[in-house]
């Protein structure tokens, strides 16, 4: 028995039942950290380190409740006296340490890691106020610093601290530490967090994210991805990556030495995988430590490194794939700046004239790829699409010289997480059906005895409904939106990208909303839901929003229309929201511009919770069709090859598919009479001038098969049963996106830790 009314007595001398669920949530944290803080710690004589920039975490206390077995007990007690985990866990403020796929894959991969019993432990920043809240104001995206630090957290202050030396100053750190229990596992990982006790939120301006980038000392762990649209971002940006690294780098060895390194051997004791190229300072800070602090030869050095570095590429966006000035770098860090010259000068030696692979190029900007690359063991991509598509195009040249290095590990998700703790009626279901082995091996294939099972598929139906339900009075409570609970949710929830194609779906929104006009009504009514935020500077995906939080209120507006289709913004989306719009969702949206998405992990959820998918060829989306087979998905669209080389040959014409009868309409809609009622005439003249004449993503490309397709989908969900009957074999095939997969081919390929 935990007996929580005696603990809820001796903090606030009442009853469970008396506590608001601050209260009670404030027991219960301190329940877990007692639990968590006695566990001991994994004894592996090689240790991971996990560097990212983002660790998108989400709410802990279900997670870490299931995760030491103590759920269901909590879960009676919590009932017993008249409340719930979920009613608790509105008193959670969610960590705000991550933006998007790249930090919540961090966070599946930490859950894994420690299930696996695996010795790896995050590192990061304590970034006070993360990316920022997200609201709406008049249809546009507007901000507010995210004060999750002002509730209680699960933050341990640790005594670490290391010094941090800049061109310019020193910095000492300060290390926080959350605990990381793996499901039914004996030993604590940990995510660490270092953070700086000069930074002041004082200096940020009222009403805004504003403030002085060039205070160093007061702003370096303020937020994630400050703007770097000029040259104090960059070098704010470059601050934060170096802080980062060197915290970790000095963590790293001392811990390697304190297990028995005697330096010379530290890559028995220590592998390192960057997450990104965002960590890729830690390669020249090794050789930095090594050199300087532990007296090893600069050659040496390098080799050491070169044994202990392995990098993840996340995306072949331009935009992503970090380059900065050379000197800019060395305004920051002299010494590091001269290292990476040194490092450019090998590469020289060793390729002569092969610039492609150069870590400096003419114009003196630095390539952190390349320096992740040429000086790390082991590249990884992370779907078989993607990597196949940074062997041939992207990165060939490094291929071409280093195809050892590089190998594929699919991304996966944390059942634990986006199953059994956001799903549990579904998770019961499984467990009713196939019994519990699926908790460790994520295999659920014994689902598919069921696929004719009318019994078991109107339970599963029921489910469903019962998410939606749940979702309907979630959406009602925060926010005051009323979805029709009985209506279909089709859900496209991800960051705001041209690429991902957000304005694709708002054009097929405005074919519905004339269909409706024109009579045609749905059998069912449609509810379509958006989330995600978009990047401060990037005009366009702000844009992209207005339309559709004007066309939701142009809908909203229309008595003809209303009853038969909604359309939701969710503002400030998160994990848990995600939470509960996977769960109720009927229709999962992955329709990004084929080659463009590295894999997506929003897909693998959706399918593990019974969406059916739209889709388009694009990252592990393509794993997902052959998982699921394609009778049981919705694919469409353009291959990556025809779009690899639209790209290559400068083909594409957005003017060809805006004169098309069907699309021309939709997309002069964008700047008619009717949605200026709702919206700002500028953002939309100007999203209709990009879509019409340069469509750098193809939104228009992909439009009339998604039409066709949608129309389709609608009509396949009238035969409940047989949707449900796919439903259910995506489900079944879904074992192969396990996190847990995911980290044992890590594992045995790249970071060979013993368990
Ligand atoms: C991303 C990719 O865009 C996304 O497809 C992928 O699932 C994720 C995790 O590998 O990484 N790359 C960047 S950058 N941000 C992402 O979310």
């Amino acid at each position: 028995m935990l007996n929580l009314n005696e603990r809820a007595q001796a903090q606030f001398e009442k009853p469970i039942s008396e506590l608001s669920n601050a209260e009670i949530y404030k027991v219960l944290l301190d329940l877990v950290q007692e639990k968590t803080n006695a566990m001991p710690a994994n004894q592996g004589k090689r240790k991971l380190y996990y560097i990212s920039a983002e660790f998108l975490i989400g709410k802990l206390l279900s997670n870490n409740l299931l995760n030491l077995g103590l759920y269901d007990e909590v879960a009676a007690e919590l009932k017993a006296n008249g409340t719930s985990l979920a009613e608790v866990e509105e008193a959670e403020a969610e960590p705000s340490l991550g933006n998007g796929g790249l930090g919540r894959l961090a966070a599946c991969f930490l859950d894994s890691i420690a299930t696996l019993g695996l010795n790896g432990d995050g590192v990061g920043l304590n970034y006070h106020f993360g990316l920022f809240r997200q609201y709406f104001e008049n249809n546009e995206q507007s901000y507010e610093p995210d004060e999750w630090l002002d509730h209680p957290t699960w933050l341990n202050k640790s005594d670490i601290s290391y010094q941090v030396p800049f061109g310019k100053f020193t910095l000492n750190s300060t290390l926080y530490e959350i605990n990381v229990p793996g499901y039914n596992q004996g030993t604590i990982n940990k995510l660490r967090l270092f953070d700086l006790d000069s930074v002041n939120p004082e200096i940020i301006e009222e009403g805004s994210i504003d403030f002085d980038k060039t205070d160093i000392k007061e702003n370096l762990t303020l937020f994630l991805y400050p703007d770097d649209s000029d040259r104090n971002g960059n070098l704010l940006r470059i601050y934060q990556q170096y802080f980062m690294v060197s915290n970790a780098a000095q963590l790293a060895i001392q811990e390697a030495i304190e297990r028995g390194s005697n330096i010379h051997d530290l890559a028995d004791y220590v592998v390192i995988q960057i997450n990104d190229t965002h960590p890729t300072f830690v390669i020249p800070e090794l050789i930095r430590l090594l050199t300087t602090v532990h007296g090893i030869d600069f050659d040496e050095a390098v080799e050491i490194t070169q044994n202990v570095v392995a990098f993840t590429n996340h995306t072949i966006l331009a935009e992503a794939l970090e380059k900065w000035p050379l000197s800019d770098i060395h305004e920051v860090v002299p010494e590091i700046a001269e290292i990476i010259v040194a490092l450019d000068e090998r590469v020289d030696a060793a390729f002569p004239g092969n610039a492609a692979v150069a870590i400096i190029d003419k114009r003196d900007t630095v390539h952190m790829a390349s320096i992740a690359i040429h000086y790390g063991f082991s590249i990884n991509g992370v779907a078989a699409l993607h990597t196949e598509i940074l062997k041939n195009n992207e990165l060939n040249h490094f291929y071409e010289i280093y195809p050892e290095k590089f190998s594929n590990k699919t991304n996966g998700i944390t059942f634990r997480r986006w199953l059994m703790a956001s799903n549990p009626e579904l998770s019961q279901f499984i467990d009713d059906r196939i019994g519990t082995r699926w908790h460790e091996d994520a295999d659920l294939t014994d689902l598919l005895a069921f696929e004719n099972d009318e019994e078991a598929l109107l339970d599963l139906l029921r489910i469903k409904e019962n998410n939606k339900e749940a979702l309907a009075d979630h959406l009602h409570r925060t926010r005051g939106i009323v979805i029709d609970r009985h209506s279909i949710i089709d859900v496209q929830i991800k960051r705001i990208h041209e690429y991902k194609r957000q304005q694709m779906l708002a054009l097929y929104i405005i074919y519905k909303y004339h269909q409706i006009k024109a009579g045609h009504i749905p059998a069912t009514p449609i509810t379509i839901i958006f989330g995600g935020k978009a990047a401060p500077a990037y005009t366009i995906a702000k844009d992209i929003i207005h339309l559709i939080l004007a066309l939701s209120e142009l809908i909203e507006n229309d008595l003809d229309v209303a009853p038969y289709l909604k359309v939701v913004f969710v503002d400030n989306y998160n994990v848990s929201e995600a939470e509960y719009l996977i769960p109720a969702a009927n229709i999962s949206e992955q329709i990004s511009l084929a080659s463009k998405e590295a894999s997506g992990t929003g897909n693998m959820k959706f399918m593990l919770n019974g969406a059916l998918t739209i889709m388009t060829w694009d990252g592990a989306n393509v794993e997902i069709a052959e998982h699921v087979g394609e009778e049981n998905i919705y694919p469409f669209g353009k291959s990556s090859e025809e779009i690899v080389d639209l790209y290559a040959n400068n083909a594409y014409d957005p003017q060809y598919y805006y004169k098309q009868e069907r699309i021309k309409p939709l997309v002069d809609f964008i700047i008619s009479d009717e949605l200026a009622a709702y919206g700002i005439p500028e953002r939309l003249h100007r999203l209709y001038k990009d879509i019409t004449n340069k469509d750098y993503f193809m939104a228009l490309i992909d439009l009339e098969e998604f039409i066709d397709v949608k129309e389709k989908v609608y009509s396949e969900y009238e035969d409940r049963l047989d949707w449900t009957r796919r439903s259910l074999i995506n489900i079944a095939n879904a074992g192969f996106f396990s996190a847990d997969r995911t980290i044992e081919e890590y594992n045995k390929d790249i970071w060979h830790l013993e368990n």
